[in-house]
């Protein structure tokens, strides 16, 4: 149905229609980049990330052991503390400061930005600049967690080694100017380590303890560690299963895939073939709310007059999309 002529005028309009985002083109991914030839630099490992990560891990498992023995205002607490750190993730870094696909008001850079810290995956620039690597340059050298590399690597071995050269080089190429003129993103750049450290690990750890006299182990294994924990897996299951498992029903040429079940973890981040293919639009997904809790929280802060701009992939140029690029998967839709 779709002829040469029509797909170019459809997706010359796209282009008109986001020529801000192609200005930027800092999530855009650069076909021009050709990995180093030769042997690859050695693995160097940073045993103080590999042991705390270790500890992470089985404190977080001595919480579910625990979660029998809790008080039921404790787990709704946990459950809290776990959505609003991950939107911090999501509406947050990962949504408006790294693809700036809506806007945000002061009030609600200042909540995510709380939400952020709460979830203590690095900075909000540091995280940023990470991300816009991994699009522009995805699954090559240059991407901090190359999926080219294994679930392990993608998933968590990233975080456990030095990084690969050419991730800073190219990583410093980037234009952050955006996130640099961000008082709030910049404000919690430079009191990061007390900022997680207060909310984190003391805030969920207290709420309970003070206020339904919850014991204080519990208090922090479960809505502190394992709490974390858990938003930290979820989070790496979108760089590691997102990339490896599912569908590819808008460009087949890519490795990033449609996981239902990482979106359902990870808050509506798991369409991540659609992700990488229209990285600017705010919902990461064409199916609204479905699994994406993210989305109806934006939506809700634009109905609050917090948030304004959302910037969506027309149907005409994602079916467009889909047929010329796509696996078919998404045939009958
Ligand atoms: C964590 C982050 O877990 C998770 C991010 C995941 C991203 C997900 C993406 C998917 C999207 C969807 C979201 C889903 C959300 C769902 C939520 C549901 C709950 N460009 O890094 P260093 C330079 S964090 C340019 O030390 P090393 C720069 O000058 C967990 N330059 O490199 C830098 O200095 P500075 C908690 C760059 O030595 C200097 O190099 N955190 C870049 O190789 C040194 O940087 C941890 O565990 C760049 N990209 O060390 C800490 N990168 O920063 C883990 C670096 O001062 N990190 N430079 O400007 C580390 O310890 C280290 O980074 C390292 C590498 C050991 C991994
Ligand atoms: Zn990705
Ligand atoms: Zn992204």
């Amino acid at each position: 149905i779709y002829n040469k002529t029509m797909f170019q005028t459809i997706f010359l309009s796209h282009l008109f229609v986001h020529s801000q985002d192609f200005l930027y083109c800092y999530d855009i991914f650069d076909e021009t980049y050709r990995e180093k030839e030769g042997p690859k630099p050695p693995l160097r490992y940073v045993w103080r990330n590999i042991i705390l990560m270790s500890l992470l891990h089985l404190g977080a498992i001595l919480g579910l052991v625990l979660i029998p023995s809790a008080k039921i205002q404790t787990l709704a607490w946990a459950i809290l503390c776990f959505l609003v750190s991950a939107l911090g993730i999501t509406a947050g870094s990962h949504r408006l400061w790294s693809h700036r696909s809506y806007k945000a008001t002061l009030p609600l850079r200042i909540f995510l930005t709380i939400a952020n810290s709460i979830a203590f995956q690095n900075d909000i620039y540091e995280w940023v600049r990470d991300h816009r690597v991994h699009h522009k340059f995805s699954e090559t050298d240059a991407d901090p967690h190359n999926a080219t590399r294994g679930f392990f690597f993608s998933h968590i071995g990233w975080l456990l080694v030095r990084k690969h050269p050419d991730v800073i080089e190219k990583g410093q190429k980037l234009d952050l100017s955006d996130v640099k003129a961000d008082k709030v993103v910049m404000f919690q750049r430079r009191y990061y380590k007390p900022s997680v450290v207060l909310l984190c690990f003391t805030l969920p750890t207290v709420v309970p303890w003070y206020f339904w006299d919850e014991s204080i182990i519990i208090s922090f294994f479960i809505p502190t560690i394992l709490r974390y924990t858990i938003g930290l897996n979820a989070t790496w299951l979108v760089n590691s299963a997102a990339h490896m498992f599912g569908n590819r029903p808008y460009d087949q040429n890519i490795n990033p895939r449609e996981n239902p079940l990482v979106s359902l973890g990870a808050l509506g981040e798991g369409f991540h073939n659609y992700h990488h293919t229209f990285p600017y639009d705010y919902s990461t997904s064409e199916f609204g709310w479905r699994f994406n809790l993210t989305t109806a929280f934006i939506d809700l802060m634009c109905l609050l007059g917090l948030a304004s701009d959302r910037k969506k992939v027309s149907k005409e140029v994602i079916l467009a999309r889909k047929m010329r690029t796509g696996d078919g998967s998404h045939k009958s839709g």
